[in-house]
């Protein structure tokens, strides 16, 4: 018999960090029985998913652990909500940058005692984590900073600054000469505040490394992403999804090095021609809003109606991880250029105009091998609500099946959404 999957407790840990503990266990226990129910009944899973399993048992203990330790130590731990924020400075400087975006309906009550109601659920369950001291890595933190790509986020940040030091980075709305400048300025003035904060210096040296480390981290995602190309698909997309989120927490040398052993895996299975299922099933991308932890809400609606997920345009996806940083650069003032060249080339919808996007998705369909279109759009997301427009003109061009839907974190809509998932995966199939 074996034992049922548990997400372990330190509640001794996590009252030095001063959280609501018993109310933190609560939600603890409920984060078990859905992974259990959604990841650990998936059948013929890869065998290296164990390390990503252990990983989910041990996400609010051993690695919040890991950064007490880092901290101790002096270097910092720095909270960020976007793929924006250049996390190779922080690992210069010797530190930890963790992902605090928020994927979970339970902290929402506690944003909106202050918030307004009717923005984006990742921003709320963002703030509630931290206004109801019900997330260890937010109260693991030294700082967070954010940044200036959506109204609801730039607003948010001026009220969490009561709550934690925040910070925040100017992100251009467009991606013209002078656009360029500022961003340079920023990336400085974020290296000034790592190093003031942590004592440490960036140097061409130690920035250089880090570039490699997050470089290789991104290597490994694009593998994951190509093997995911192949029929039948070795791997299931709630899998690769979480896969995606512990990106955003795991130590970058040890996530890359188990992804790729995974890897290993997974093209193995490609050449025996093994999947999780079979060819038959329809193969959907998804794009759109970012999936945050533990947002596994319509992968697994999708997956359990008997279709499978091949590809995630999206931040917690592609975006994070299709571009490279040049690692030719020997002076500091080149790197931090070729930071700025990379990071300029995240296609997100919060910048005007943004058609490179839509040629992305494209491209990301063909190399997928899928069969239709899922776009995904947080509620009350406008930038990307408004863009699904761009993409589903582009789907109608290219006679590409697609669905949009709009949703939030809670259950309420979980019926309406599988009886047009179904008809969605029923039109595919034909
Ligand atoms: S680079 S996608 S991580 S901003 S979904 S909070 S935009 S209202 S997440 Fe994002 Fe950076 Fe862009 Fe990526 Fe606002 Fe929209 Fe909510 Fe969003």
């Amino acid at each position: 018999m074996t034992t049922p999957f548990a997400i372990k407790a330190y509640p001794e840990m996590w009252e030095g960090l001063d959280m609501d503990v018993a109310r933190f266990d609560k939600a603890r226990q409920m984060l078990g029985t859905a992974y259990e129910k959604m990841y650990l009944s998936q059948s013929n899973r890869p065998q290296a998913m164990a390390y990503f399993d252990d990983l989910m048992a041990e996400i609010f203990g051993r690695r919040i652990e890991e950064l007490l330790a880092v901290k101790k130590e002096g270097r910092p731990v720095v909270g960020t909500f976007c793929v924006y924020i250049p996390e190779e400075i922080v690992v210069a400087a010797g530190g930890v940058c963790v992902g605090l975006c928020g994927g979970s309906p339970g902290s929402i009550p506690d944003a909106e005692k202050i918030l307004p109601r009717n923005i984006c659920p990742m921003v709320k369950s963002a703030y509630g984590f931290k206004a109801g001291k019900i997330c260890p890595y937010f109260q693991a933190v030294d700082f967070v900073y954010g940044e200036t790509t959506c109204d609801a986020k730039k607003k948010t940040w001026e009220l969490l600054d009561r709550l934690v030091p925040t910070y925040v980075m100017e992100i251009p709305q467009m991606k013209k000469g002078r656009d360029k400048t500022l961003w340079l300025e920023e990336i400085g003035d974020f290296k000034a505040k790592v190093e003031e904060v942590c004592g440490t210096t960036v140097t061409a040296d130690n920035l250089a490394k880090a570039i490699v480390v997050i470089n290789d981290k991104r290597r490994a995602l694009q593998r994951l992403t190509k093997v995911r190309g192949s029929n039948p698909a070795p791997i299931s997309g709630k899998d690769a999804l979480l896969i995606e989120q512990m990106a955003f927490y795991d130590e970058p040398v040890r996530f890359a090095r188990q992804l790729n052993e995974l890897c290993d895996e997974l093209e193995e299975r490609v050449r025996s021609t093994t999947g999780v299922m079979p060819a038959s099933a329809p193969r959907i991308m998804v794009s759109g809003t970012p999936m945050a932890l533990p947002n596994w809400k319509v992968h697994n609606l999708v997956e359990t109606a008997g279709a499978v997920i091949v590809n995630e345009e999206s931040c917690i996806g592609t975006r994070y991880f299709k571009d490279l940083i040049d690692e030719s650069r020997t002076n500091l003032d080149q790197q931090l250029e070729a930071l700025t060249d990379r990071y300029m080339q995240i296609d997100c919808s919060c910048f005007t105009p943004n058609n490179e996007r839509v040629d992305q998705v494209l491209k990301e369909y063909r190399a997928s091998n899928a069969q239709g279109i899922l776009h995904y759009s947080l509620q009350f997301c406008h930038t990307y609500n408004i863009e699904e427009i761009k993409i589903r003109e582009a789907c109608e061009k290219e006679g590409i099946p697609y669905l949009s839907i709009e949703t939030d974190y809670s259950p309420e809509d979980v019926g309406q959404l599988q009886t047009r998932i179904e008809a969605f995966l029923e039109q595919i199939r034909g």
